[in-house]
């Protein structure tokens, strides 16, 4: 992984005045987290392994061996968290439902001792006057799923529907904002593409058609959890939507370069969802990899599901070239494999975008958030947004007095927080933003090494110390409006 270049953050470049930005009364400061990521306690109360629990234990598989074993604890600690958020302001807080904790082996009834965490955490939450956010997905797949075939098998999107349903009728009195999947295309192309996630395998057929499962499992899930929720309750999916730009915007062979990974980033999934069908050219692109047989008659009409919100997580635009002989490892900032996650695409080459980068190497752009809302603004027109995820992983470290200085990540989330302020007044409907991540965690095949935090985790003590990114966060939120940066 290339070291960033630590200069001068990068702001949002067209700021629209020297006011300090003003959101619209209603907008929502949260943050977000993943069961996996920071629950720990994997064998509790019923828990049985996801295919992240095996993956992590496979040996090269993750950095240093770390797994999501203890994590940072919260599934003890949760308590302690909820005042931390208190403590900070947050008028939200996104987390994700692990699925092998309500419904081990991904089968059965509900166990009621994995509900009741959940039941514990939103109650704290709502006694606090935290908006909970329901994931109902975040990567953990049921173990025995995966060994009776994962998502390239169709029955895991009705085991998918199922689960959403026990989830909607037990948390639905008191969750608001449901997120039916989050970021598919992780799952999909990093877990059985490139194989740099779990279940980490490398079939690009099985990629495609893990795309498609993912996509019905989205479907059927809304419609399971329509039957249960109140209708106050919004359903919403949470996309890593790339923005994908040419290396020559003038070189037709770039420009097809860029269609071509758009689709597999974008289209795969926005395509059915939003508009009820999958992008022509994506199918005929891929007619070497797959036929698509395995859409049924009624699929699209099932993914077809009308939303009350579109989740948008952001990091870092993507910037590509044609290149008939790229090298098969790619630097596209989605980890080393010898396997492209993307299908279909080995002619295409990623590039690194110029610029700052964060501690994954990925450049800092929030004109790629911006582009990335309008964009949608388009293409779903009336569709609430939500930014899900954005944020930067920098290497902190506590000052002799125990404090966490980040002035890199106040300049980051100023620049995109600006980016998103700017899209408001171009006339996007974005209702609220989730900062990843409410504290360092498990970073999955880079383990501990990253640090998303904005509250700083000691993880030999656990002791939890707000960077000051995390007061900064809480001033706006606090007050509505962006702090400077510095
Ligand atoms: O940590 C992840 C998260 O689980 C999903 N979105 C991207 C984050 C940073 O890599």
């Amino acid at each position: 992984m290339p070291k960033p270049i630590t200069q001068t953050p990068t702001t949002d470049p067209t700021p629209t005045s020297t006011a300090a930005p003003t959101f619209p009364p209603s907008f929502l400061w949260g943050a977000a987290t993943s069961a996996y990521q920071i629950e720990g306690a994997v064998r509790e109360d019923g828990r049985t392994p996801s295919i992240w629990d095996t993956f992590s234990h496979t040996p090269g598989r993750t950095a240093g061996g770390d797994t999501g074993d203890m994590a940072v604890d919260h599934y003890h600690r949760y308590r302690d968290d909820v005042a931390l958020m208190k403590d900070l302001d947050l008028g939200t807080y996104r987390f994700s439902v692990s699925w092998p904790r309500v419904q081990p082996t991904g089968r059965g009834p509900a166990v009621q001792r994995g509900l009741d965490f959940y039941r514990r955490l939103t109650d704290e939450l709502l006694a606090q006057g935290i908006k909970p956010a329901l994931t109902l997905y975040h990567w953990d797949l049921p173990q025995e799923l995966e060994d009776a075939g994962g998502w390239p098998a169709r029955d895991t999107a009705y085991r998918f529907a199922e689960y959403a349903g026990m989830v909607g009728e037990a948390l639905g009195d008191r969750v608001d904002l449901w997120i039916t999947l989050n970021e598919p295309w992780c799952s999909a192309f990093l877990g059985y593409g490139s194989g740099v996630h779990a279940p980490g395998r490398t079939e690009p057929a099985a990629t495609l058609r893990a795309a498609h499962h993912l996509n019905l499992a989205h479907g059927l899930a809304t419609q399971a959890l329509r039957q249960t929720l109140p209708p106050r309750a919004e359903v919403a999916v949470s996309l890593n939507s790339s923005t994908v730009r040419p290396l020559s915007p003038d070189s037709p062979a770039d420009n097809d370069a860029r269609r071509r990974i758009d689709n597999l980033a974008n289209g795969v999934f926005h395509g059915p969802m939003l508009h009820g069908e999958y992008p022509a050219d994506l199918i005929t692109d891929t007619a070497g990899i797959t036929d698509w047989s395995f859409i049924h008659a009624t699929d699209l009409a099932a993914i077809h599901q009308p939303l009350d919100a579109l989740g948008l997580n952001y990091y870092t635009p993507s910037l590509v070239s044609s290149a008939p002989s790229a090298p098969t490892t790619r630097s596209d900032g989605h980890g080393a494999s010898d396997h492209s996650p993307w299908p279909g695409a080995d002619d295409v080459a990623f590039h690194q975008s110029p610029g700052e980068r964060t501690e994954m190497g990925w450049t800092i752009d929030p004109t790629g958030l911006h582009d990335l809302i309008m964009r949608y603004t388009r293409e779903a027109p009336g569709l609430p947004l939500y930014i899900t995820e954005n944020g930067a992983a920098y290497d902190d470290k506590p000052d002799p007095e125990g404090r966490v200085h980040d002035p890199e990540r106040i300049a980051y989330l100023h620049g995109h927080l600006s980016a998103v302020h700017r899209a408001i007044k171009d006339g996007a409907d974005v209702r609220g933003y989730y900062l990843w991540s409410l504290m360092d965690n498990f970073e999955w095949a880079y383990g501990y090494e990253k640090r998303f935090g904005a509250v700083y985790v000691d993880y030999a003590t656990q002791k939890r110390t707000p960077k000051s990114s995390a007061h900064w966060y809480a001033q706006a939120s606090r007050t509505n409006q962006l702090p400077p940066a510095n």
